[in-house]
């Protein structure tokens, strides 16, 4: 069984095995979480992304796939790169979104994690409005968290997210 909790605060200054970014396809960083996350991390990080950028993904990450990372000197085993939709008011994408919090946790067991922290994905610089992307995220852990998982926290850097991330844990089933 999966605790899946909610923290107030900035994903970098999370102690967890498993660190989730909110990246894009070229894994080479941005804004946002992303930024955050090679800021404090340092360059081992951008170094772990190039190698795998010349390994397999020359063409980017696909959207709603994920890969790990070193986590340099975050206080995490390792860096969870997601490539989430951009949101469309015209295109449902949520599957894709769906699919970035099903690829991590793959990835996340796969490497033995026990502890992952997530973003709420795309809903910064890529748009996606918070409460979709907080019930997509909550029902999506519920049913794609396996074990060695087995503590998924949700890190929201302010109270509108929080919030939003409360009102879709307690409509979960
Ligand atoms: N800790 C926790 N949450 C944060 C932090 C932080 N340090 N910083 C921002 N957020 P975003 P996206 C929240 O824009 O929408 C980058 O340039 C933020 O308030 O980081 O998936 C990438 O390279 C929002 O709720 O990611 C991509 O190009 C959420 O994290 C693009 O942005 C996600 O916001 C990805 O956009």
């Amino acid at each position: 069984m999966t605790a899946i909790t909610l923290v107030r605060g900035d994903i970098t200054e999370q102690h967890v095995d498993a660190i989730v970014n909110a990246a894009n396809s070229s894994l080479l960083g941005g804004g946002g979480v992303d930024g955050a996350i090679h800021r404090r991390g340092g360059p081992e990080i951008l170094a772990d992304c190039r190698r795998l950028r010349a390994s397999h993904y020359g063409k980017g990450l696909p959207t709603g796939r994920a890969v790990a990372t070193t986590a340099g000197r975050l206080h995490a085993r390792f860096v969870i790169h997601t490539v989430g939709p951009v949101w469309q008011a015209d295109e449902d994408r949520s599957a894709l979104l769906a699919s970035c919090y099903r690829e991590s946790l793959r990835v996340a067991a796969e490497s033995g994690a026990v502890s992952v922290a997530f973003p709420a994905i795309s809903t910064g610089i890529f748009g996606w409005p918070m409460d979709d992307g907080a019930r997509i995220a909550v029902r999506t852990v519920h049913e794609a968290a396996v074990a060695p998982v087995a503590d998924v926290r949700f890190v929201l850097f302010d109270d509108a997210a929080y919030q939003a991330f409360e009102r879709a844990l307690a409509a979960a089933p």
